[in-house]
């Protein structure tokens, strides 16, 4: 239901934007990244739809893959003649009452003498709106932005771009990309603002979702970017001023960046990853005339993990350790720690990571064996889990364990349970259990989806029999279904035990 609304609430987003002020043309085939091709092979006399097209067969036109400024190509023009010559964009359509929009686009020589002069506008039903002058380009190798409004009141919905050039001494090649056509009053040079909130969640071996809010402001008739890194991005790598990309582009500035998304939703699966690898993502915020605002900023997750319990348990020439846990969100894994005094330093005791479950609503539950003792002495172990981000949050709960020669002793003679009674039941159950030494007990019960169902107790006891009864409710006083329920007791000392009940309605 929440989905449905979610995108109910887009569709009347678009509708807004269709109606509105800014519409950018062109698209990604600007960038000459798109599905537009080249024609080279004939001369046309008006623009045509798909195509980057010539007026003469004196110029050249080709697409260029090593200089580019954005993606993987631009638009190479060659020529000699002085005589002037014509490039069309691909023709694409407006609205018939666009009246105000601008030319965008960046040009490149490598020569400032032998080269071109160019003009450049649009073409719309026939007629040319550009500018006035031919300008040569400013300095060689460098892209050099130009913008330029023209002003039309014909209402043709059919409409290109327009550069006219011609030869300044031997001729020579322009190279020309980023190409963008939008509707505007003025010249958009600001980018809108960053994305809020970026989260990542239900991270698989292969998958993961990014989510994003949308920015104050809004888009201005843009969209969004996902950049993925494999190495950590530095500040400075950022998508071009005006940039025009599609997905699988690479993006290189310290640490090159893979397009994974282009468009207008705030969320997206990333797919084709690798398992066990780090990923670092950008989302930017991008307008009508590809200006991009800063990444946006990750959300802190700063609880990880959920932890439900975290026991030592002692044998002979070992202590066992085991923990559960209720919900994990980007949990990389967990290290344990262990020190013979609770006030010393705790060192590392794993060699490698023990493996988390990454995000995951479930419980689940964990075990590590600690060989490395001796019987007699007490040890003393903390937890810590590691998020995908590499951040480490050590848990605040210390247990302990002496192992012994006498596994029996520790775990079995100080703790007797005895079966639940009756079972099935309706409407209660009674857990008996005896303790030799006081001890806190806690009892959770679990439903077979390993939901937790309520806290049945959570106290010290003294030595003793001692009785707890369960009437078939949840924490919220709920009668539960019919069903197998499972009662989780764990304790001091090592105490750790699983009854299993049927409550029939
Ligand atoms: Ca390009
Ligand atoms: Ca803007």
């Amino acid at each position: 239901m929440k989905k449905r609304n979610y995108l109910l609430i887009l569709l009347l987003l678009v509708g807004l934007t269709t109606m509105g002020w800014g519409q950018t043309f062109l698209g990604k085939d600007g960038g000459l990244e798109g599905s537009a091709t080249i024609d080279n092979d004939i001369t046309y006399s008006v623009p045509q739809e798909g195509k980057w097209t010539k007026t003469k067969e004196t110029i050249t036109i080709a697409n260029e893959t090593t200089i580019t400024r954005s993606g993987e190509n631009a638009l190479k023009i060659s020529m000699t003649s002085e005589t002037m010559k014509r490039v069309y964009t691909p023709q694409f359509t407006i609205s018939a009452s666009t009246s105000k929009w601008y030319v965008q686009f960046y040009r490149r020589s490598s020569s400032t003498s032998d080269t071109q002069e160019q003009c450049w506008g649009v073409i719309r039903n026939g007629t040319e709106m550009k500018t006035v002058t031919y300008k040569s380009v400013p300095s060689s190798d460098t892209w050099e932005k130009v913008t330029y409004a023209p002003t039309s009141t014909d209402e043709a919905t059919t409409v290109a771009g327009v550069i006219l050039t011609k030869a300044i001494n031997a001729g020579g090649d322009v190279y020309i990309d980023d190409f963008c056509i939008y509707a505007a009053t003025t010249v958009d040079n600001t980018a809108p603002n960053a994305p809020g909130s970026v989260t990542i969640s239900n991270i698989t071996q292969t998958t993961l979702d990014l989510s994003w809010s949308a920015p104050s402001g809004g888009t201005d008739d843009g969209g969004y970017m996902v950049v993925r890194y494999n190495t950590t991005p530095s500040a400075d790598d950022d998508p071009n001023v005006n940039g025009i990309y599609t997905v699988n582009n690479t993006i290189t500035v310290s640490n090159t960046g893979t397009v994974r998304y282009i468009g207008t939703e705030t969320s997206f699966t990333d797919s084709d990853l690798s398992p066990n690898t780090t990923y670092y993502y950008k989302v930017y915020t991008y307008d009508k005339a590809h200006n991009y605002s800063t990444e946006g900023e990750s959300s802190d997750t700063s609880l990880p993990v959920e932890l439900q319990d975290f026991n030592a348990i002692p044998g002979n020439g070992k202590v066992t350790l085991s923990w559960i846990t209720e919900s994990e969100t980007e949990n990389l894994g967990f290290n344990l720690y262990r020190s013979v005094n609770k006030n010393d330093e705790f060192l590392m005791l794993n060699a490698e990571l023990i493996a988390g479950h990454g995000s995951t609503s479930k419980r689940h539950e964990y075990s590590y064996v600690d060989r490395d003792v001796v019987n007699g002495v007490t040890y003393y172990y903390k937890l810590e889990d590691v998020d995908y981000a590499g951040k480490a949050k050590l848990h605040d709960k210390v247990v302990s364990a002496t192992p012994t020669s006498k596994e029996s002793d520790a775990n079995i003679n100080q703790f007797r349970l005895y079966p639940c009674f009756p079972n099935p039941f309706n409407p209660e159950t009674t857990l008996r259990f005896e303790l030799t030494e006081a001890a806190r007990i806690s009892v959770q019960i679990y439903d077979l989806l390993g939901n937790r169902i309520t806290t049945l107790s959570d106290a010290a006891f003294q030595p003793g029999e001692h009785n707890l009864t369960w009437s078939g409710r949840d924490h919220q006083n709920r009668l539960v279904g019919t069903g197998i329920y499972f009662l989780k007791i764990s304790g001091d000392r090592g105490i750790s035990r699983t009854e299993k009940v049927i409550f029939l309605r």
